[in-house]
């Protein structure tokens, strides 16, 4: 058995089997998960971040399958984290078969994890971060973060990413559809796939309408490419469109703001998520919530008042809490 030092320290040095064992430890939030965290921080930062988003079945590991073969060819070493709701057992087998046979490079470094959405342990945008700092510390040029488009990990994936893809296909419904999903607002590129299906040129052309009209003003307009992953087609100018927008980031120091605007959301998030958890695991818990519920049951306390009072009572305690190491 490792020792978790020899686990980063392998890592570090660009070991797979290390990688995906620190990348186990975190997803299932072991109690070393926040030493791995701090021991690899310092030597992340160093990759370039591709979000692939859109509907369930767009094509979008078909998609990720290709440009991983497109960036080995330019000797990127590639890291990938498939965030997959819909199958949370392929466990990246199936993703990592389709890879090796799409891309037949003795040479190629990439380094594939396949997560289930219900198996991470606080929350899906958090160990994705976590996961592919660990790849980038590991030394992969390129990380690609995959999640489907539905509900909220769309607007996660804005938040961890330096360049959002957004698929859609000719069966993504009508451009309203589009809107609701927020997905308009997170695109830096959108890729109309499945373009060999019909239709593929009517929904690109919505999209053009819909970024026409858009209120929000843009320095950088949103490039739309149609593709058709499963037969290579359109992926060099995905390939290209993805360095351009890179490319359009690096002037202004415009990817360090966003990168600054995400730790801070990061934070903010973190400390948010600490305080809940001293809350409910250890201390609300010792009080007796249920006495509440029955002062409030005889209306001799609103609901508001009874939770100002716990906070007030709380904050009394927190230093003696913290103290305690927690
Ligand atoms: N006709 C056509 N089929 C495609 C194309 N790209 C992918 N597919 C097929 O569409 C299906 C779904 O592809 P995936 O790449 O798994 O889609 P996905 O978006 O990753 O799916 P989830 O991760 O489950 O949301 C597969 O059967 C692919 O072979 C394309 O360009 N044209
Ligand atoms: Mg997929």
């Amino acid at each position: 058995m490792q020792s978790i030092d020899q686990l980063i320290e392998g890592s570090l040095k660009g070991e797979k089997l290390s990688t995906s064992r620190l990348i186990s430890l975190v997803e299932r939030g072991n109690k070393h998960a926040p030493y791995v965290l701090e021991k690899i921080f310092p030597h992340s930062g160093e990759a370039y971040y591709i979000g692939v988003t859109g509907p369930p079945g767009a094509g979008k590991s078909t998609a990720v399958d290709r440009l991983i073969a497109r960036l080995c060819k330019n000797n990127f070493s590639v890291g990938v984290i498939a965030v997959d709701p819909s199958s949370p057992f392929t466990g990246g087998a199936l993703l990592g078969d389709r890879v090796r046979m799409h891309v037949k490079h003795d040479k190629m470094d990439v380094f594939i994890r396949s997560m289930g959405s219900d198996r991470v342990m606080g929350g899906l945008s958090r160990t994705t971060k976590e996961a592919s700092r660990i790849l980038d510390a590991s030394g992969k040029q390129v990380i690609i973060v995959e999640t489907v488009g539905v509900g909220q990990s769309e607007l996660d994936i804005a938040e961890a990413t330096d360049t959002v893809i957004v698929i859609l296909t000719p069966e993504s419904g009508d451009s309203i559809q589009i809107m609701k999903a927020g997905l308009m607002e997170i695109a830096d590129i959108f890729v109309v796939n499945k373009a060999d299906r019909p239709g593929a040129k009517d929904i690109s052309l919505s999209i053009q309408g819909m970024l026409d009209r858009s209120l929000r003003k843009r320095d950088w307009t949103p490039p739309i490419f149609l593709t058709t992953a499963s037969l290579n087609k359109g992926i060099d100018e995905l390939y290209e469109g993805i360095w351009s927008h890179s490319r359009y980031l690096q002037q202004d120091s415009m990817l360090e703001k966003r990168r600054r605007t995400q730790f801070k959301l990061e934070l903010r998030n973190r400390i948010e998520s600490e305080f809940s958890h001293i809350l409910w695991q250890d201390i609300i818990e010792e009080k007796n919530i249920d006495n509440l519920v029955q002062e409030i049951w005889a209306r001799k306390i609103d609901p508001q008042n009874a939770a100002r009072r716990i906070m007030g009572e709380l904050i009394e305690e927190l230093p003696g809490w913290l103290q305690r190491g927690g």
